[in-house]
């Protein structure tokens, strides 16, 4: 049986006969392109051609463990805020709040401290496989694979997922910027035909990680059923009820904080040492290079809420929000922080 087929991956398996399904597997997927990412479609989601080999690997050898926490995200939804979050508050007691903004936050991206599972972990088929199994518990992982493509090891276990969430027009535009500063010379300027081609993409699903409503979708079912293992945050929500988030998230990962933290305006310091401004003035941010494609700066641009408005056409605006009123309003899922633009006038 074909190891990498949409049925589900083995974790024993003959690495040379991975190797051989995957060059056939590699030819046969239907391949498309984000600005200048080669992306193949697997499994119903379009993945990054270079990170296939990765996506496999980790599906194929990744043993899940209950303890662990998995964040989960489409790109751009707010994965950076939340690493940060996790990590400061798994932590808060064994290094302290001073040591995290003071140290650890001053010489590391939060990227570096919650490694991606295919993007950091997984490095193609190798004889060897990162042992992960002596990190301390609990272990911190991310990723951007839609929830039908993870692991069964992480669906049978009771490891805890928290997935973020973003709308679409806001996260249309980071993307945008994002792809942008890669793809072209800085003193280029993109036109109005350009943004208006990659936002038809978006809305057809063919960008990183995407199709937008089929990730959030797949995620949200699992919430719905599972909520003790799946916990659904908006970003919009995190900017606007941030106290009550960052306590919901505490208790959702069994480090709750206690009366006296909570006196101790500690749930304050955690939401201001994770803040967008304090991150963005980090030297580490602002100067360094936490892997060989990105500057670190490229994941601090506005953090804010609605800046699409300054940036989208209202037709741009309206096909990105009738994403909002097709397949995601049809499955019953409505944002609670985040209300779509009328743009019927
Ligand atoms: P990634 O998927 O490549 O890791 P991700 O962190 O999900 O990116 O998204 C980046 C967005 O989060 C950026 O949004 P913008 O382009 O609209 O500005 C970035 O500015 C924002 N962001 C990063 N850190 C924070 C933070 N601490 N608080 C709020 N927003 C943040």
């Amino acid at each position: 049986m074909n190891a990498m087929s949409n049925s589900k991956p083995k974790n024993a398996v003959d690495l040379e006969q991975l190797k051989a399904e995957f060059k056939e597997l590699d030819i046969s997927l239907p391949k498309a392109l984000w600005f200048n990412h080669p992306l193949q479609h697997y499994q119903g989601f379009w993945g990054p051609s270079i990170a296939l080999e990765n996506i496999i690997a980790f599906q194929t050898h990744f043993e899940a463990q209950d303890s662990d926490i998995i964040l989960a995200s489409l790109p751009k939804t707010g994965t950076t805020w939340l690493k940060s979050l996790l990590y400061t508050i798994l932590n808060r007691k064994s290094t302290s709040l001073h040591t995290i903004s003071q140290q650890v936050f001053q010489t590391k991206n939060p990227h570096e401290l919650v490694p991606s599972f295919e993007f950091s972990i997984y490095k193609k088929f190798n004889e060897t496989q990162p042992d992960l199994s002596d990190l301390p518990s609990p272990r911190l992982f991310s990723t951007h694979i839609p929830f039908l493509s993870l692991p069964d090891s992480i669906k049978s276990s009771k490891s805890r997922i928290v997935y973020v969430c973003r709308n679409p027009l806001d996260t249309f535009v980071s993307t945008w910027y994002f792809n942008l500063s890669f793809y072209m010379n800085k003193d280029m300027k993109p036109s109005m035909e350009m943004m208006e081609e990659y936002v038809d993409k978006y809305c057809m699903g063919l960008f990183l990680f995407g199709p937008y409503e089929s990730h959030l979708l797949g995620y949200w079912k699992e919430h719905l059923q599972n909520p003790d293992r799946v916990l659904l945050l908006e970003y919009e929500g995190l900017k606007k009820e941030p106290k009550a988030h960052v306590r919901k998230l505490a208790d959702f990962i069994g480090c709750p904080f206690s009366e006296e933290e909570e006196n101790e305006n500690v749930i304050e310091d955690v939401i201001k040492i994770c803040s967008f401004q304090s991150l963005k003035e980090m030297d580490v941010n602002k100067n360094g290079k936490s892997n060989p494609f990105f500057d670190n700066n490229v994941f601090f641009r506005k953090g804010k809420v609605g800046e699409w408005k300054n940036e989208l056409s209202p037709l741009m605006a309206k096909k990105l929000v009738q994403l909002l009123h097709g397949k995601l309003k049809e499955a019953g899922f409505a944002f609670t922080y985040y209300q779509p633009p009328d743009l019927s006038h």
